[in-house]
């Protein structure tokens, strides 16, 4: 339950429901207070690609699961924003490509650990990965929180989907050999630009859009799938999300003409 009913009919509606799915998960601890700053930079973004999914991100997400599909140990890193907005789709995905969750924040606090494990057990998460109970080890290319990891997971993950994520991370897991798929928004983020596999797209959107290739691709000979992964572009693929995002501004400037 979100707290605001945003009414049926407002042109707003989906924006302003996920807004309010980001703005309960603070009131429960999920949510960093930077974590509603970090939304409203996403809104941003997803007003430039005019809030759809296009080809392109499309794309990105068969790419992603591919990687995910044919990884010998990927892992699905949650921060409080997406566990906020896609919890069973999380939890869907990671069934599916066989890729264990793992609680890791930049904000860290116990209490917001402990909220985000609770939202993630009641979507029916059977194990997480990365709380307090279970062995950590650090991550020596980086200084924030974010570099306490599961000693059974992000430590030992060939490939990890990092969603909303922060900079400095990608660029540390790319340094100790880890793929990296991520989700963003924003395209010329550092994130978005070090990642090898980057999903220009919202996480409400693109998480059920991994899910469904998970279905469709999950019974795909490795060989394929291999092929998918490995035949995807980042470079040419952000360069792509940036003019889709410029083709749309110029499309919206036109109509104001008329
Ligand atoms: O829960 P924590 O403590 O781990 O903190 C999580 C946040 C998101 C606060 C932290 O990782 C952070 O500060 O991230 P940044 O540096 O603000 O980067 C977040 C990126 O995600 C930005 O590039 C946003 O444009 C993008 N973004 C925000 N909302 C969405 C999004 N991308 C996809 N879908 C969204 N809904």
């Amino acid at each position: 339950m979100t707290s605001l009913h945003v009414p049926e009919d407002h042109p707003r509606k989906v924006s302003l429901d996920v807004r309010e799915k980001i703005i309960d998960g603070h009131r429960k601890q999920v949510v960093a207070i930077a974590g509603l700053l970090a939304h409203g930079r996403g809104e941003a973004f997803d007003y430039l690609i005019g809030e759809e999914t296009n080809s392109q991100a499309k794309a990105a997400c068969r790419a992603a699961v591919a990687a995910m599909l044919t990884a010998k140990h990927p892992m699905i890193s949650v921060n409080g924003n997406a566990c906020a907005l896609v919890p069973k789709e999380l939890v869907a995905l990671s069934e599916l490509t066989g890729a264990p969750l793992e609680i890791n924040l930049f904000y860290y606090r116990k209490e917001r650990e402990a909220a985000i494990l609770s939202v993630l057990t009641d979507a029916g998460a059977k194990e997480v990965y990365g709380t307090m109970e279970r062995p950590s080890e650090i991550i020596p290319e980086l200084s924030s929180n974010r570099r306490k990891v599961d000693s059974e997971g992000i430590a030992k993950a060939d490939i990890v989907l990092v969603p909303l994520e922060d900079g400095d991370r990608t660029e540390a897991l790319k340094a100790i050999g880890k793929k990296v798929i991520t989700i963003d928004l924003n395209p010329i983020s550092r994130t978005a630009v070090h990642s090898d596999i980057t999903i220009v797209d919202n996480i409400v959107r693109a998480l059920p859009l991994m899910v469904k290739c998970a279905h469709e691709m999950k019974g795909m000979q490795s060989d394929r799938l291999l092929s998918i992964a490995s035949s995807f572009d980042n470079k040419k693929n952000l360069s792509k999300a940036i003019r889709l995002m410029m083709k749309h501004l110029e499309t919206k400037a036109r109509e104001e003409l008329q």
